[in-house]
């Protein structure tokens, strides 16, 4: 049985341990006990429920309404004996009522029961019938799924499937004695499939043509053979299985469901034509319905609970969700993942690690990625994007300051400084954006020149003039460039402000003018006493 309490760790492991040999041991149990030279501690692996007949858990619906035999009471023929009538069917009788939950039931003694509908008395409108088994639940079919049918199996029906607890359904299977007249498909075998196409869908004629109603009485969507494709016959070989299961994209997913649906669409009808005098030997009835599989614990448990009428992984790893779909609160210091079958013959059981620090992987939206940092015991994100930096990427980028007016985890939070290369001291800003300027540079980016300096590029930014409007040249001499005054003949110094002596000795009465650095009022000073001497 499927429902498992609350037993002692111990125990547990031991139970696992048992069907672990009787299964042959692979992927039977998600950690054991371990010593080290440091003291016990965990090993961890990936791991997954037994397998179980699901029917014993099913929800059955059928469709549509009053499609079930007995209400009112209806005598039925066999396609055996078809004028042998003396069959009834009663819903208001216990003996001779067939409701659907007898197609999941445990017979007891070799006591048959079984599900059937009302007789094709409607012909030649069809006669349908849906059957919607459900979990509720993520499922993995290990087996064959196994239809029983008394009286005869469908000419023509559907298996159908969902992995989405009914919202989506797709075919899994169709079956027909004549696949080409009722789908359009030509007839397969499983046998058919190669590795490249073993997930298709197709029609097989193998479990529709009338041989007998006590013959033939199943219909199989098979399982082990298509395993077989890949584990060998006999399926000994189930690492080449695994490995297949985890490379090939779509094949995990061909043989998970959560519902699968019956769409019954034309009744067995005995190897002849439909006899329209006696529509009461045609209808269905199905006395069991095996469905082996196991739950979808995205191998991280190794048991499946039934808790308030739901199938619920027993989640290890520290992971958490009725498929353990997720890290457990407080475990998400880095992505969850599901285990995997590789590397043969242990695989990787990629648990959920606590976050040792007090922070998680909390990136502010910049990444999806932490590592932790053992020797420092951080945890700390990893390829930051959008020009953030730092353990939560909270910080910009050198180069990059934060728009103060946006929230950390914009994606524009980080504006690049554009620091001018030629005048600023480096390429990082202040928390507003404002380079660091060189001397003369200025501007929040330093890209232009205090009064007094003028840009000259290339490296060299912005340099002091040496003359312009307020360091006038003297004496009629002109400013170039503002780096130098050119000088009329007998004036020099840097402004021309020095008259060239021509004498030996010196120029005694210009010794004003010989004064090395003047500001410009006191030039202009100079200036007038030159010019009176000079005339
Ligand atoms: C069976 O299900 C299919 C798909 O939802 C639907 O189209 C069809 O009408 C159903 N048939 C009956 C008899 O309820
Ligand atoms: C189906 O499973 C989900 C998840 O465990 C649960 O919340 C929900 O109640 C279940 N629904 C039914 C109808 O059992
Ligand atoms: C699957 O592939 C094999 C080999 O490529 C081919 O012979 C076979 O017909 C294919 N089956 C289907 C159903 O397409
Ligand atoms: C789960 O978390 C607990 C507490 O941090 C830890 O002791 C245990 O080893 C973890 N298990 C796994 C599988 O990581
Ligand atoms: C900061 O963000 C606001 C809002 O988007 C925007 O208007 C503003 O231009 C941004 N500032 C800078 C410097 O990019
Ligand atoms: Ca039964």
């Amino acid at each position: 049985m499927l429902a498992v309490s609350v037993v002692p760790a111990v125990f547990y492991v031991l139970f696992i341990y048992c069907i672990s040999l009787i299964n042959g041991g692979m992927f039977d149990v998600c950690r054991s006990l371990r010593g080290s030279e440091a003291g016990p501690g965990w090993e961890f692996y990936p791991c997954q429920p037994p397998a179980t007949n699901m029917k014993e858990v099913m929800q059955i619906r059928v469709d549509p309404p009053g499609i079930t035999c007995g209400n009112p009471p209806e005598r039925f023929c066999t396609l055996e004996n078809p004028y042998l009538c003396s069959d009834e069917c009663d819903a208001s009788s216990p003996d001779l009522s067939h409701p659907p939950q007898l197609m999941g039931d445990r017979e007891r003694g070799g006591l048959i029961t079984y599900w059937q509908t009302v007789t094709w008395s409607r012909y030649p409108e069809p006669l349908l019938a849906n059957i919607t088994l459900s979990w509720n639940k993520s499922l993995e079919v290990v087996d064959d799924i196994v239809v029983t049918f008394e009286y005869g199996r469908p000419t023509s029906m559907v298996l159908e499937k969902s992995l989405d607890k009914g919202e989506t359904w797709q075919p899994y299977q169709y079956y027909a004695d004549d696949c080409l007249e009722a789908f359009g498909m030509s007839p397969k075998r499983v046998f058919d499939l190669a590795p490249s196409n073993l997930t298709r869908v197709i029609c097989t004629e193998q479990y529709s043509r009338w041989v007998g109603a006590k013959e033939e009485k199943v219909v199989v969507f098979e399982v082990r053979a298509r395993f077989g494709v890949f584990a060998g016959p006999k399926l000994i070989s189930m690492d080449a299985l695994y490995t297949r299961m985890e490379t090939m994209k779509g094949l995990r997913d061909f043989f998970t469901f959560t519902n699968l649906r019956l769409r019954l669409l034309r009744p067995a009808l005995g190897g002849t034509y439909v006899q329209k005098d006696n529509l009461l030997k045609y209808f269905y009835a199905i006395s069991n319905i095996d469905v082996p599989a196991r739950c979808k614990c995205n191998l991280h448990a190794s048991q499946c609970l039934l808790r308030d009428a739901t199938l619920q992984c027993d989640c290890d790893h520290n992971t958490s969700g009725q498929d353990c779909q997720r890290c457990s609160q407080g475990f998400k210091s880095r992505s969850w993942r599901p285990g995997s079958y590789l590397p043969l013959p242990r695989g990787t059981a990629n648990t959920c690690e606590a976050a040792e620090t007090a922070v998680n992987c909390e990136c502010n939206g910049h990444s999806n990625r932490c590592s932790y940092i053992d020797f420092i015991n951080v945890v700390t994100c990893v390829s930051c994007k959008h020009n953030t930096r730092g353990q939560n990427c909270q910080y910009c980028r050198l180069g990059y300051y934060r728009n103060a007016s946006l929230q950390l985890d914009d994606d524009n939070i980080c504006v690049e400084c554009l620091c001018d290369v030629d005048g600023s001291v480096s390429p990082h800003c202040s928390d507003f954006g404002v380079c660091q300027c060189k001397d003369g540079a200025t501007g929040r980016r330093c890209d232009s020149c205090l009064p007094g300096y003028t840009w000259r590029g290339g490296g060299a930014s912005c340099t002091a003039n040496v003359c312009d409007e307020r360091l006038l040249c003297q004496n009629g001499g002109t400013c170039q460039d503002f780096q130098r005054c050119v000088c009329p003949d007998r004036f020099t110094g840097a402004l021309c402000e020095k008259k060239v002596c021509l004498k030996k000795g010196g120029c005694p009465e210009d010794a004003a003018g010989s004064v090395p650095s003047l500001t410009s009022q006191l030039y202009l000073l100079t200036l007038s006493l030159t010019l009176s001497t000079f005339c």
